[in-house]
């Protein structure tokens, strides 16, 4: 008989600590072997084995002691460091974690693929500024969760991965799907580098105070961090007699020296300067807009920076790169700033283009907290990097900006405000139609966040919508995988009071979790951009001359397929119905699809994407090894 003691369901203090009782639960005991690793229902047989045990459940005494499950220990731990939601899917070898997970505070969002998980987590994360958990089983579980770890990495959110790995005992014996040792020879899935900041295969209980400290101290900084801890099935269930709880108290984020921060206030008070703001700058709105006020200068925004500062402040230009505002181009031409003070951005291909044009005369001062961003994108050109955090930087600019400086701004720019369109009888929606219909109900009525899928949806977003302020426009510039919005809104949703997603019809075929929504009641809204093709591949090739080739496919019913799956939605066959249907969406109580039936022949304002295409080579070669490569004008 066990008399080892552990953690029962319904067992606890505050609702977060786990009690000890002197009993074995026996839902936890048939927990061992209720699953094979698919996930699938087996035998609820009392099992043979049992994990091993750290800590004897006795002291000398004869006194039992508290002994603790390493999956209870580490959910605990979490609870700890603020996680709110773990999203995943259950198989096998995550069981232990899973059940830890579901006794505890966490909500736990049982998913329908590892890809929408990891996605709905990131952008959870964002959305909440928290660690958020992902849990995934061994093999296929793992793997597909590897695409949004790389987002999650690219787009500066703080997830922890937690994967079932095999059993010691039974590796390299032909395991189910078995994951770790020698099964994953120096994989990067294990490894710290582009994708994971920290990452350890957990062999000896002993090892997680070492995990959970690095991760308490990973989260505290302001930039993201994506950790992956792997974690036998044996070790989920071994037990201590020692908790850990992360000892780690955040640190304040560095700033740079006040002699440095001088010297930049002197050089960009000297003569005009523009403000280039980037996603890094997304926490530091009032601090842009107070210097954008005091020093006269201008602002322009990277698309995930859209909001900073309000985009109808008179000072603002608009957007660089994909779905950018011809209005940058033309002032940077009348005006001639002679630098850009760039905060926080890489000012890569989606937000700049590498355009010489974005590029005034004397360059760039380049503040960032990764020194890795100095010089990359633009090697050619003049850069005096300042590796600070951006919105610390920004006050310490503004107190050392010199008194009786003169106004940055000598031209005159009026912003253009968009073209009003009027709702024409007949035909599909226009993309600028739904789009001002998307500002007009859902920007300017609510408060809700709104995400664009990878696809014409991200260059729609990027031109179409004005925010009023920070933290509620989404998109990915870096990785943009399709499944981001169709995915993410659930994450997205968790953190605001209702989430929109602007997706194609192509992605939220390729991956959706309206399903998952349903299961837990999430107020996220799908707007499809139903045009029965991969719109933006069609419209690209045609942009470069190509006839499009293999982009159709049958239309399909959204509306129908929410309703299968539990949701509820409206189709908008005609520019009439758009309104209606976009406050039916914002007032639905529970998952909502807006199926909208594009009309594919109006060319989505996508910048220079396909002329930087044809400079990679898309249709040949580059000319010369020098094209792509800007200097200095
Ligand atoms: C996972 C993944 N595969 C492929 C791509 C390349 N890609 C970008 S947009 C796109 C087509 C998008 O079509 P759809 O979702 O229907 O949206 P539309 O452009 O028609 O609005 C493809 C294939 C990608 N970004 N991500």
């Amino acid at each position: 008989m066990i008399l080892d003691v552990h953690a029962p369901a319904d067992d606890k203090d505050d609702g977060s600590r786990v009690k000890i009782r002197d009993v074995l639960d026996p839902e936890a005991e048939g927990l061992y072997g209720a699953f094979d690793n698919s996930g699938t229902a087996m035998s609820t047989a009392t099992p043979q084995t049992r994990a091993p045990a750290f800590g004897d459940g006795a002291s000398e005494s004869g006194q039992a002691v508290p002994v603790y499950t390493v999956a209870d220990i580490l959910v605990e731990a979490l609870t700890e460091l603020g996680v709110q939601h773990a999203f995943g899917v259950i198989g096998g070898a995550i069981a232990p974690f899973c059940k830890a997970i579901s006794r505890s505070k966490i909500r736990l969002i049982h998913a329908r693929h590892e890809t929408g998980a990891a996605l709905a987590a990131m952008e959870a994360s964002l959305a909440t500024g928290k660690l958020t958990v992902v849990f995934v089983t061994t093999g296929p579980g793992l793997t597909n969760s590897h695409t949004g770890m790389v987002m999650a990495r690219t787009e500066g959110a703080k997830v922890l991965l937690v994967t079932g790995s095999t059993s010691a005992a039974q590796r390299g014996r032909g395991a189910f799907q078995e994951t770790g040792g020698t099964a994953s020879p120096g994989s990067p899935l294990f490894t710290p580098g582009a994708v994971f900041h920290h990452a350890a295969l957990v062999e000896d209980p002993r090892e997680l105070d070492a995990f959970i400290a690095r991760l308490a101290s990973g989260i505290a900084r302001p930039n993201g961090f994506v950790a992956h801890l792997g974690l036998p099935l044996a070790v989920q269930t071994a037990r201590r007699s020692e908790r850990t709880m992360p000892q780690f108290r955040s640190a304040p984020p560095p700033v740079c020296d006040a002699a440095a921060v001088g010297r930049v206030a002197e050089l960009l008070a000297s003569e005009p300067f523009v403000i280039w703001a980037g996603f890094g700058a997304r926490h530091a709105g009032p601090a842009v807009r107070a210097l954008a006020e005091l020093t006269g200068a201008r602002v322009m925004a990277t698309p995930r920076a859209k909001g900073v500062i309000p985009e109808d402040h008179p000072q603002y230009l608009g957007v660089t790169g994909h779905g950018g505002h011809a209005t940058v181009d033309e002032y940077l031409k009348q005006a001639r700033p002679a630098r850009a003070l760039v905060l926080g951005s890489r000012l890569g291909e989606m937000v700049s283009f590498w355009s010489p044009d974005l590029v005034p005369r004397d360059g760039l001062v380049h503040v960032d907290l990764d020194p890795n961003a100095f010089g990359a994108a633009y090697p050619g050109v003049p850069t005096i990097g300042v590796q600070a955090e951006i919105e610390a930087f920004v006050e310490a600019l503004i107190a050392a900006w010199p008194p009786r400086s003169g106004s940055s701004a000598p031209v005159a720019f009026p912003a253009r405000p968009l073209a009003e369109l009027e709702a024409r009888p007949r035909g599909p929606v226009r993309p600028s139609f739904l789009m001002q219909g998307v500002q007009r109900e859902i920007v300017e009525q609510s408060a809700v966040s709104v995400i664009v899928e990878a696809g014409n949806a991200l260059a729609l977003g990027n031109h179409y919508l004005r925010f009023p302020g920070p933290g509620r426009y989404r998109a990915s510039t870096c990785f943009a995988s399709m499944g981001h919005a169709s995915a993410g809104v659930l994450g997205a949703a968790l953190g605001h009071e209702k989430a929109v997603a602007i997706v194609g019809d192509g992605a939220l075929l390729m991956l959706n979790e309206i399903n998952t929504a349903v299961s837990y009641g999430l107020r996220a809204v799908w707007i499809v951009l139903n045009d029965a093709r991969y719109g933006m591949i069609a419209q690209g090739m045609r942009s470069i001359g190509w006839e499009p080739f293999a982009t159709d496919f049958p239309r399909t019913d959204f509306v129908a397929i929410a309703r299968a799956m539990g949701a509820d939605g409206v189709r908008v066959d005609g520019e009439g119905d758009l309104e209606a249907a976009l406050r039916a969406g914002l007032a639905a109580p529970g998952p909502f699809v807006v199926d909208v039936i594009i009309d594919p022949s109006e060319v989505v304002p996508s910048g220079r994407r396909n002329q930087s295409l044809e400079a990679q080579g898309v249709n040949a070669a580059p000319a010369t090894v020098d094209a792509g490569a800007p200097r200095r004008r």
